[in-house]
């Protein structure tokens, strides 16, 4: 099992989408060990996309993310974080496939409403930043007998 760390940017947030996003995640059989709505620090963003600090759109990217609410979810499953960003699809809003949440609700290049971890190691570090005090808790879901074959003793 992976948990992968999602966030559901401001203009998600603002454009009232954050049910619909959320939806999506539960709707495929991901499971939600953590949710809170909150707003970035400058610090925090800054941490968060040190790997872009040289990019031209880093700048615009740090205000966009500390401007208004985020919900970050902590989202669990089998691969959750490849199944997550498939998803999620391209980065761009214009570029990405109909049937991604952001080929499906956003037409923007900078605001694409939904940020995902792209590897397990990215995932381990966003989780200790954005759940550093804690609120990812392991709970037992009745319906993953219905999510998963689990007769081999594992989730398959
Ligand atoms: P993704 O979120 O699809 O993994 P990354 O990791 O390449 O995309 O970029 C991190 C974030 O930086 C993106 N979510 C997007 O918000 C922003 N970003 C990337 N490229 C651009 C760009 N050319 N102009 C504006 N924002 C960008």
């Amino acid at each position: 099992m992976q948990t992968t760390l999602i966030i559901l940017k401001p203009d998600a947030v603002q454009r009232g989408l954050m049910g619909r996003i959320l939806a999506r995640f539960e709707d495929k059989g991901l499971q939600v060990v953590g949710c809170k709505l909150m707003q970035i620090s400058q610090d925090l963003a800054a941490t968060h996309y040190e790997a872009h600090k040289s990019k031209p759109f880093y700048a615009g990217l740090v205000r966009f993310m500390t401007s208004s609410p985020v919900l970050v979810l902590a989202i669990r499953g089998n691969d959750a974080i490849a199944i997550s960003r498939n998803m999620m699809g391209a980065t761009f809003g214009s570029k990405a496939n109909p049937g991604t949440i952001r080929g499906d609700f956003g037409v923007s290049n900078s605001f694409n409403l939904i940020h995902g971890s792209d590897s397990p190691e990215a995932a381990e570090r966003e989780l200790k930043l954005f759940f550093k005090d804690g609120g990812v808790l392991d709970w037992n879901r009745n319906a993953d007998q219905w999510v998963y074959d689990m007769s081999g003793g594992k989730a398959e």
